[in-house]
């Protein structure tokens, strides 16, 4: 099934100038880019982002690291593409995640862990909204 989903390269990654390698990555695994920006989250916004995790202990934590520099959003587009961006991503704790995953190479720990992904078409859906308008995207040709 033809999906899109949302990356964030998280400013851990954007500050040590692994955009280019982790965008690198992502299309050699076949995922198409049809939306960029780069911007920074205010508070509020990352806030907003993470919103499903507000109960979580380290959710201030999070919201201030996520919101501490500019990140790279980027809507990718592929047959399964949100299940293959997650297994590229690798385990959220990149102690436990695989080799070759953007989170073994690069993460620095659980929570400066370089990028997200949306994990189901309902949030993908809602994040890919939050980001970016209809007009923003384009057709990957897939
Ligand atoms: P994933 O990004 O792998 O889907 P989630 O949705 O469980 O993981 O967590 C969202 C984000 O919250 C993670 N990307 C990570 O930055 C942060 N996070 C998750 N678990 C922890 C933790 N135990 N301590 C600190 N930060 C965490």
């Amino acid at each position: 099934m033809l999906q899109r989903t949302l990356c964030l390269i998280k400013p851990d990654a954007v500050s040590r100038k692994l955009s280019g390698a982790i965008l690198d990555l992502i299309q050699k695994n076949g995922l198409s880019v049809v939306g960029m920006k780069m911007l920074r989250l205010s508070r509020a916004g990352a806030e907003g982002f993470y919103a499903v995790h507000r109960e979580r202990p380290f959710f201030d934590s999070l919201t201030a690291s996520m919101s501490s520099g500019p990140i790279v959003a980027a809507v990718l587009e592929g047959e399964d593409a949100i299940a293959r961006y997650r297994k590229l991503m690798g385990a959220t704790n990149p102690a436990n995640a695989e080799e070759g995953s953007i989170r073994k190479l690069y993460a620095l720990d659980v929570e400066a862990n370089s990028v997200h992904g949306s994990d189901a078409p309902e949030t993908a859906a809602v994040e890919i909204a939050y980001f970016f308008s209809s007009l923003e995207l384009v057709n990957s040709g897939q």
